[in-house]
């Protein structure tokens, strides 16, 4: 149902996006919620900007506390290795025992729920690269507004990944399965790509908007979307549009600010099933069909190995190894995004040898035949050897 805010409401709501301390940021969204008008249409941004709200006031609170003299909890993890994937579940599910399985982390591990208080890294080292995981406190999927979801969700809008962890002894888990995905939704954490997703990425650099994205846009125009756009004070943007996409889509993503995190989902202690196959296909069903469900066991030592492989995939990251002409390819390969040009690594490695690019070499499976030569628009693959002559 769409929104239909007054100009007001829209105005703040610019305010908001564009509030820079969280002080600014809690004032503008506490006069956004008393300029929205109650009806059927603004449940759903009320719902958002309440717990928004919160959450912000939360991170305050926390600040604070930092401040006179390190009282609080400590909840944010520093960023370390390739990227950082945080593991997110319902009370006693063994995300602490994944992490100490896969880490060198030694979190507390107890039979009891709410174990884990506050965030715990540890390092997965997959082959040549190592990825940060983060154990986190559980997700309290009865009191789903409660302090410590705001803070632990907060943590993976932060994190560049998701491992979501369930067990086959959480009781009602087709019913626990549904609460969690429906728990990540309501906050803008977005695990599928399968979905319509609109990302609005706001741009002095581009004139007026811009569609970019394999999405289509159901039942609208680029002009009536850069109008919508303009109502919320949003004159220069880049909008991503994945899946198909109706114009509330965009509302609600000019509002919430949705972000996409990949997501694979275990389902653990598999040991204790008696019919496992079963048990993930009924887990499967309720996942959308681009997240991985894979059974494991902490403690058996089930299904952990390929976790590396898989969470590498699914974080869209490849590895490039550059190598001077002569000499053996560098062993510490540059990790970058798929999708990454040979003239962007020539920039990440040298500005010279991007200024200079004559022509690269490759050994590795973008290319037919070992040494081949490409051009600087030549995109790369996983494991490629990349040697770049410059002038
Ligand atoms: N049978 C079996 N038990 C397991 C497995 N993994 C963990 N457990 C047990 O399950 C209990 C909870 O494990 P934790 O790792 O503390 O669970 P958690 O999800 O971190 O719990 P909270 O921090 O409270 O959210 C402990 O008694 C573990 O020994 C497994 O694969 N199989
Ligand atoms: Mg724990």
């Amino acid at each position: 149902m769409p929104a239909n805010l007054p100009a007001e409401a829209k105005a703040k709501l610019a305010k908001y996006s564009e509030a820079r301390t969280i002080e600014e940021k809690i004032r503008a969204l506490e006069e956004f919620i008393s300029s929205v008008p109650k009806h059927k249409g603004t449940e759903n941004i009320m719902l958002w900007a309440r717990r928004r709200l919160a959450e912000l006031r939360e991170e305050l609170e926390l600040r604070k506390r930092k401040r006179v003299g390190g009282g609080g909890l400590q909840f944010f993890v520093e960023k370390a290795g390739v990227a950082q994937v945080v593991i997110l579940g319902p009370p006693n599910v063994g995300k602490s025992s994944i992490l100490a399985k896969l880490t060198n982390a030694k979190p507390e591990i107890s039979p009891y729920p709410y174990t884990t208080k506050t965030p715990v890294p540890g390092m997965l080292v997959y082959e040549d690269v190592q990825i940060q995981l983060v154990d986190t406190p559980p997700l309290n999927l009865v009191d789903i507004d409660s302090s410590l979801n705001n803070r632990v969700l907060g943590l993976a809008r932060n994190a560049d990944a998701i491992i979501l962890v369930f067990s086959v002894d959480c009781g009602e888990l087709e019913e626990v399965v549904k609460r969690s995905l429906s728990l990540l939704e309501d906050r803008g954490i977005v695990v599928t790509r399968l979905k319509g997703v609109v990302r609005i990425k706001k741009s002095r650099g581009v004139e007026g908007v811009k569609v970019v994205g394999s999405g289509r846009l159901l039942g609208f125009t680029e002009d009536e979307l850069a109008k919508l756009l303009a109502s919320y004070r949003i004159f220069n943007a880049i909008v991503e549009v994945e899946g198909d996409v109706t114009l509330d889509d965009v509302e609600s993503a000019i509002i919430t600010s949705k972000v996409y995190k990949p997501t694979i989902v275990l389902v653990n202690k598999i040991d204790l099933a008696e019919e496992p196959g079963e048990l993930v296909e009924k887990v499967s069903h309720l996942i959308p069909a681009d997240v991985p469900v894979i059974p494991v066991s902490a403690e058996k030592s089930l299904g952990l190995k390929v976790l590396g492989d898989i969470l590498f995939k699914k974080l869209d990251l490849i590895r490039v190894y550059t190598k001077s002409p002569n000499k053996e390819p560098d062993p510490n390969p540059l990790v970058v995004k798929r999708g990454t040009t040979v003239i962007e690594v020539a920039e990440m490695v040298h500005v010279r040898l991007a200024k200079g690019f004559k022509y690269a070499k490759i050994w590795g499976r973008s290319v037919k035949y070992p040494g081949q030569r490409v051009g600087a628009e030549h995109i790369l693959e996983d494991g490629d050897v990349v040697e770049i002559h410059a002038s």
